[in-house]
């Protein structure tokens, strides 16, 4: 199935016809021509959830034309094929980002992709490697400074945590009412060219039941990774960026969450020297774009 994806073979399902060869195709929204990419050793994102409306797409196309790294790590949830085998969506956007990572791939980056559940469609692939991309169902990760971090999506612990509690939590219609919620203030937002706001975000940390599920997951999440001898722990999976530092049995554990690019956009990237940091892509936006001063702007000076 993704060599067919891959070729471009992919059936005709509603909406697109079909996907394009990505080897001829141009994206519907170019790269920038010169944009100095910020360099990172390594970067990790997850729950980009491709084949829904809740994707960012646009928000994921500008972090991708903006960062660069030697390694790259797709943690997860990438594709929804739970919701496009309910109904097709596929704008071309969401093209664009395929192409995006085929072409990093091609262009020398390391990239590894670990299907989370809502792709678990491409596990059956774990070991092999399409368009430079390796298929992995977990990874270690070695720093810079020598710290040895697994690597994994994170639903394999829902089971460990009496997944009911939480899957009623997502599965929620509320869930989903406060998403499409999210939506509608955002793009009213964005008529008013105001930056990109995670309402759900807001309404997730004062929901109590919400706030103690994400912090026994960390510490479920972080105890495993202790288990395994390893110092650290990288996962996505709900969809809540954090950084935590825990210690089992007199060691200490990291615990690192990539976030997700459905409410939050985020990104976890590693520096040359091993320190690592989770960046908040619309404010990262918000701040270049007020740093740099519109190119619009710059020519109505040079005018007048
Ligand atoms: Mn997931």
């Amino acid at each position: 199935m993704l060599g067919r994806f891959l070729d471009g073979e992919f059936g005709n399902s509603g909406g697109v016809t079909s996907f394009p060869d990505f080897r001829q195709h141009r994206p519907s929204v170019p790269e920038p021509r010169q944009r100095e990419r910020r360099k990172y050793r390594t970067v990790w994102i997850s729950d980009v959830h491709l084949g829904t409306r809740g994707c960012n797409a646009d928000l994921l196309i500008d972090f991708l034309d903006s960062v660069d790294s030697e390694t790259m790590y797709l943690v997860g949830d990438i594709i929804d094929g739970w919701r496009l085998k309910r109904k097709f969506y596929w704008p071309a956007t969401h093209n664009d980002i395929v192409w995006r990572l085929l072409k990093r791939a091609r262009r020398g980056t390391r990239i590894v992709y670990i299907p989370g559940n809502h792709d678990e469609m491409f596990r059956q692939f774990s070991g092999l490697s399409f368009g430079g991309i390796e298929i992995r169902r977990a990874a270690f990760h070695d720093t810079a400074d020598g710290r040895r971090l697994m690597v994994l999506h994170g639903d394999e612990f829902d089971a460990v945590m009496l997944s009911h509690r939480w899957l009623a939590f997502v599965g929620d219609a509320a869930y989903h009412f406060l998403m499409g919620l999210n939506r509608w203030v955002n793009a009213l937002r964005n008529r008013f060219d105001l930056p990109y706001w995670s309402l759900s975000k807001m309404a997730k940390h004062k929901v109590k039941n919400a706030v103690e599920f994400i912090g026994k997951y960390e510490e479920v999440v972080a105890r495993a990774a202790a288990e395994r001898g390893v110092d650290g722990v990288v996962c996505g999976h709900i969809h809540t960026a954090e950084q935590r530092l825990f210690v089992h049995d007199g060691k200490r554990v990291e615990y690192w969450n990539d976030g997700d690019w459905v409410e939050g956009c985020n990104a976890l990237v590693e520096h040359f020297d091993g320190r690592m940091e989770i960046l908040h892509w619309p404010e990262e936006m918000a701040r270049r774009d007020s740093a740099e001063p519109d190119q619009r702007q710059l020519a109505v000076a040079e005018a007048a």
